[in-house]
């Protein structure tokens, strides 16, 4: 049988938040060993919003480090940098031909940050779902685990493939969006309507894989919730049914089981329970981090490996579009 390929990033733009875990970094470990996984640091992506050029770098090292540190395994997968394969902004722009702007205008991502970085409206953030759609289609991805938030990003990723086999014949694998149930989306410790993001500008918002256990049991213990004293997730309680969804997560169990857990007990000592549960998990993974940044040449021999064997994989779906479009090659 023909081996289903996967494909997932995450930016570094940050320390990435108990979201980005949940939604995504601990999904990919379970998939690394049943399907051909690309796991990318999307540097090019980050970029769409300002970035000190010595902190993307320190990121960008982090991360991998942090994608290992979690249980990625180069053997199992090719893990490498986004800029370090070039064919990602190339096919970006052939793929930009078949996209039309209205559809990007529409985008909620793009009016989230249009809104938040409202002085710095640039066309790569408009740009951005069709970056990804090309970052998904080099590899003939059949599936693409990420969050809820993400969903409508792969969709037009499966649009534009389409469309562009339709124009010029069959071309592109169309992907497909794999949701985790358990914890698809993590809401902001402090507007819990909100989805957490790393790029928050309330710390408090967010926590952190960084975060030292202190740290965290704070960010818990001031977590927004309601005067209702009861622990159960219900409509209209965003801020514990966060919380709930966040130790389900985090205690591998269900929600009915949480509820049974914490019945008749106060949100303080909740709370304190939903951090220790979270700094416990933690722990080992920033350990593991710090061990391996280190171990600096280590670190870059993996990245150095993914990216050539991405480049390589990718190189063969940009020659065939060159070709369907109908770039010169000469003889
Ligand atoms: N709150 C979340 N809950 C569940 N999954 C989440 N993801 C992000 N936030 C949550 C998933 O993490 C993966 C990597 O995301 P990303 O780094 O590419 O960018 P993002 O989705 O824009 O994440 P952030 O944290 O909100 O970053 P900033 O603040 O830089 O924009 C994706 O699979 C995403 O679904």
């Amino acid at each position: 049988m023909e081996e289903k390929i996967i494909y997932s990033a995450a930016q570094p733009s940050g320390n990435l938040t108990i979201g980005n875990y949940v939604g995504a970094i601990r999904n990919w470990v379970r998939l690394q060993s049943e399907y051909r996984c690309f796991f990318a640091i999307a540097d090019m992506h980050a970029i769409t919003v300002k970035q000190e050029p010595a902190e993307l770098r320190r990121h960008t090292l982090e991360l991998a480090a942090l994608y290992l540190a979690c249980g990625l395994d180069p053997s199992r997968c090719v893990l490498y940098v986004q800029s370090q394969v070039p064919q990602h902004a190339e096919l970006c722009w052939v793929l930009n031909t078949v996209t039309y702007v209205g559809e990007m205008e529409r985008m909620t991502q793009f009016k989230d940050k249009s809104r938040r970085h409202a002085d710095n409206i640039n066309m790569g953030l408009m740009d951005y779902p069709v970056l990804m759609a090309a970052d998904i289609l080099l590899y003939q991805t059949d599936y693409v685990p990420v969050g809820v938030d993400q969903t409508q990003h792969v969709e037009i990723a499966r649009d534009i493939a389409l469309r562009f086999n339709n124009r010029y014949s069959e071309t592109f694998r169309l992907p497909q969006a794999l949701i985790v149930k358990n914890g698809a989306k993590i809401m902001s410790l402090q507007e819990p309507e909100k989805k957490m993001s790393k790029s928050d500008e309330n710390p408090n918002a967010f926590v952190s894989l960084l975060d030292d256990r202190d740290t965290v049991l704070r960010k818990f213990r001031r977590a927004v919730t309601d005067s209702d004293n009861r622990i159960v997730s219900e409509e209209g309680r965003a801020g514990i049914s966060n919380l709930l969804a966040i130790y389900c997560a985090f205690a591998n169990c269900t929600l009915q089981e949480a509820e049974k857990t914490f019945e008749g007990r106060g949100y303080g000592e909740f709370k304190t329970a939903v951090g220790e549960t979270v700094a416990n998990v933690l722990a080992p993974v920033q350990a593991e981090q710090k061990r391996l940044l280190a171990d600096r040449k280590y670190l870059d021999g993996i990245l150095a490996e993914g990216a050539e064997t991405a480049r390589r994989a990718a190189q063969r779906t940009l020659s065939k579009v060159y070709r369907k479009v109908g770039f010169y090659r000469g003889e």
